[in-house]
């Protein structure tokens, strides 16, 4: 197994479902990553050590989901100069998510977050890969192939709605 590039964090397991696709896109494009549970509030501790070890580890970017008072991705990022994806989470005690949406997207001046669209994992996965793919012609020519595939899907679909 290669060492992992990215790293896929979320504030429960609970948050799972929502941040698969994260993992799946990263599969796909064969970039290597790792999966875990890191709590802001219930394991700060592993926060910090987690954030402060990612990139002597060889991590290239993280990506962090979490719902409510959605912490994760700001603490993250103040304790790391990696690249954030923040990935805001519906949980089901949201409010409506628009708490996740704001409590990652509204960061402070010198502290950003690259926040995704509400349980949007996927790109999450994609932005990860872009972020690696910048430095590896392996994945970015994967990248390609990938938005290559979106392009004629749609072409598919134009060509059968006008026959
Ligand atoms: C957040 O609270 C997690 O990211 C999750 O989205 C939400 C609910 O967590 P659980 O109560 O299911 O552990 O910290």
């Amino acid at each position: 197994m290669s060492t992992p590039l990215v790293g896929i964090i979320m504030g429960s397991q609970s948050d799972m479902g929502v941040m698969a696709p994260a993992a799946e896109m990263l599969e796909q494009l064969g970039v290597p990553f790792e999966v875990t549970v890191v709590s802001a509030h219930r394991t700060p501790v592993r926060m910090v050590e987690y954030a402060q070890s990612a990139a002597k580890r060889g991590l290239k970017a993280i990506i962090a989901g979490a719902g409510g008072a959605a912490h994760l991705p700001g603490m993250v990022a103040s304790l790391t100069t990696l690249p954030v994806i923040g990935v805001p989470v519906k949980s089901r005690n949201s409010i409506d998510g628009w708490d996740s949406v704001l409590s990652i997207l509204q960061m402070p001046g010198g502290i950003p977050v690259a926040t995704m669209a509400l349980d949007g994992a996927q790109n999450a996965g994609l932005m990860a890969a872009r972020i690696v793919g910048a430095f590896s012609p392996e994945v970015s020519e994967k990248l390609e192939a990938y938005q290559e595939s979106l392009e004629t899907k749609v072409m598919d679909s134009v060509k059968n709605i006008e026959e």
